[in-house]
């Protein structure tokens, strides 16, 4: 599977010496004035199949079929545990990220956090209120609405930003104007002013202990290997069907979409 490859050059890239762990039981204190880069990793797959952009079919619970063109959605808020509990909180301003799947860099999002030992870890899927109504030049790198955001991640003052933005193609879905038959789900609402009762801000938690907590020290980057489950998008709570929904958006059902995508996090395991 591509994700294996993909684990293969991140040790490549982390050229790092496996040694064994160590008799060091006793997770020491974090120090907030020692700090080391964290890497964690959103690999994109559809089930048990890795997710290959425009070529791959894929079938979800409702027996449609579906490929996928585009994958695109915001990680922010990033906040690391240790096993005795110390929360770690990145600084808000280096703490937006935007994950697509047709940008390969973009799928490792790095952090400083103190050098420490993490059992877990979470994360906004999205860009939280306050900052969606802040000045502009507070909302700059991949939340700027004015520059560089070729990718359509903005809706406008009131609405804020698209969270989640998965289009693509099935049997199922209608014709659209340019003749193919298109879905599109663009998934965000942050509970603002415009559209009090709307709000897709969902904070996701995720364990290490099983699959191996993060060794955060100097001279090494730890790397958090998630695997992101598009297919629970559609499978979950609610059986989201392509031929019932092929395009939601702004809507009451955007939150059926994202009370299931809040389940497509795993962690697979960490590299250390
Ligand atoms: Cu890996």
């Amino acid at each position: 599977m591509k994700h294996i490859n993909k684990c293969i050059a991140t040790l490549a890239l982390l050229s790092s010496v496996f040694t064994s762990c160590g008799k060091d039981n006793v997770a020491p204190a974090i120090d907030t004035n020692q700090k080391a880069m964290l890497s964690i990793q959103f690999d994109n797959i559809v089930g048990d199949k890795n997710l290959q952009l425009n070529t791959g079919t894929y079938t979800n619970a409702a027996g449609e079929d579906f490929k996928v063109s585009l994958l695109r959605y915001f990680i922010s808020n990033i906040k690391v545990k240790t096993s005795s509990g110390e929360e770690y909180t990145v600084p808000q301003d280096s703490s937006y990220f935007l994950i697509a799947e047709d940008n390969a860099a973009s799928q490792f999002v790095k952090v400083k956090v103190p050098v420490g030992e993490y059992a877990s870890l979470s994360f906004v899927l999205g860009v939280d209120s306050l900052r969606s109504t802040m000045d502009i030049s507070k909302r700059t790198g991949v939340l700027d609405p004015t520059g560089g955001m070729d990718d359509g991640m903005y809706w406008g003052w009131n609405s804020g930003y698209i969270f989640f933005k998965m289009e693509g193609t099935s049997s199922v879905a209608p014709v659209d104007p340019s003749g193919q038959h298109k879905f599109r789900y663009h998934i965000g609402g942050f509970g603002g002013y415009n559209a009090p009762t709307l709000n897709n801000v969902r904070t996701i938690t995720v364990d290490l202990t099983a699959g191996g907590i993060a060794k955060v020290r100097q001279d090494r980057e730890s790397n958090v290997h998630l695997m992101v489950d598009i297919l629970k998008m559609f499978n979950g709570t609610t059986t989201v069907s392509i031929a019932s929904n092929p395009t939601v958006m702004f809507s009451e059902f955007s939150t059926k979409v994202s009370g299931n995508y809040i389940n497509m996090f795993t962690h697979d395991h960490t590299e250390n």
